[in-house]
């Protein structure tokens, strides 16, 4: 009869030793008082399978100083773990606080998402603001600005350094998203990330750098030329184009609100003819 695997038998026939419970940082080691985490426990946090994401989050389980969190109304496959000091978590309203887009569950549009109400319907607590050590963070201190390009490692496909944007800002970290691709090889970092060079450094140091997906000479990526193309995109982010019909508020009359034409479009702006 065969005997169930165990540890001690396995160190010995590999002659190896445990890491010592010494060698974790202090909270790693279990009982932990300072996590005050409670499972049931709603918050917002980064999806790390796609990082450019704010989702609605519940605390699932809580063993010393990690949290196993749940993505509401996602399959349990896609729960992953923190530290409860992550910086990758924050409190509810923060996303609206902040100026990003939380990501609703499913079957919650997501301007129809309210906190208050969705609480009360799962009769849950909202983790509270003291438990993140997020609050403490400064405003951001990084000189990064969303939009900015820069060659960045793919860390998915480590040997890769491609064409790159900063995508968005969390006190002093940025979001790298590589332009083109989905926001799977998204990730964050802070100035200090080895993985990331001003514009020109594959050139400078006689490295390929990867195009964007669907460059039409990928072979012959030329910056000064991406760049010129993405400022004239960059100059109507917004969709409308001359002719396009509205429904707009008069400004002279304010409770009015009319028809209207676009007749002119320039950067964030656009003109509007009654
Ligand atoms: N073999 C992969 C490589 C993807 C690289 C994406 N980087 C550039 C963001 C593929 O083609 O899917």
């Amino acid at each position: 009869k065969k005997r169930p695997w165990s540890w001690d038998q396995y160190l010995e026939e590999e002659r190896a030793i445990a890491a010592p419970q010494r060698v974790f940082t202090e909270n790693q080691t279990v009982p932990h008082t300072k996590n005050g985490f409670k499972v049931g426990m709603r918050l917002e946090g980064i999806d790390p399978l796609h990082p450019s994401m704010f989702c609605l989050l519940s605390v699932a389980e809580v063993i010393g100083y990690r949290l196993r969190l749940h993505i509401d109304s996602y399959s349990e496959c896609y729960d992953f773990w923190v530290n409860a000091d992550s910086l990758d978590i924050r409190p509810a309203g923060w996303c609206e606080s902040t100026g990003h887009k939380l990501h609703p569950p499913k079957g919650y549009k997501i301007n129809e998402f309210n906190w208050e109400t969705y609480l009360e319907a799962c009769n849950a607590q909202a983790a509270p603001k003291n438990l993140f050590k997020s609050q403490n963070s400064t405003t951001s201190t990084s000189k990064f600005q969303v939009g900015m390009k820069l060659e960045a490692v793919d860390r998915k496909n480590p040997c890769l350094v491609c064409v790159a944007t900063v995508a968005d800002i969390v006190d002093n970290r940025f979001l790298v998203h590589f332009d083109n691709w989905d926001d799977t090889y998204d990730y964050w970092c802070d100035a200090s990330s080895p993985h990331i060079h001003p514009v020109g450094w594959c050139q400078d140091h006689g490295r390929p750098l990867t195009a964007p997906q669907g460059h039409p000479n990928p072979e012959h990526f030329v910056w000064e030329e991406y760049l010129e193309d993405n400022s004239a995109s960059a100059r109507a982010p917004h969709g409308f184009q001359v002719n396009m019909k509205l429904e707009a508020v008069d400004r002279r009359n304010p409770m009015l609100i009319r028809v209207a034409t676009i007749v002119d479009t320039e950067d964030y702006r656009v003109k509007v003819h009654f």
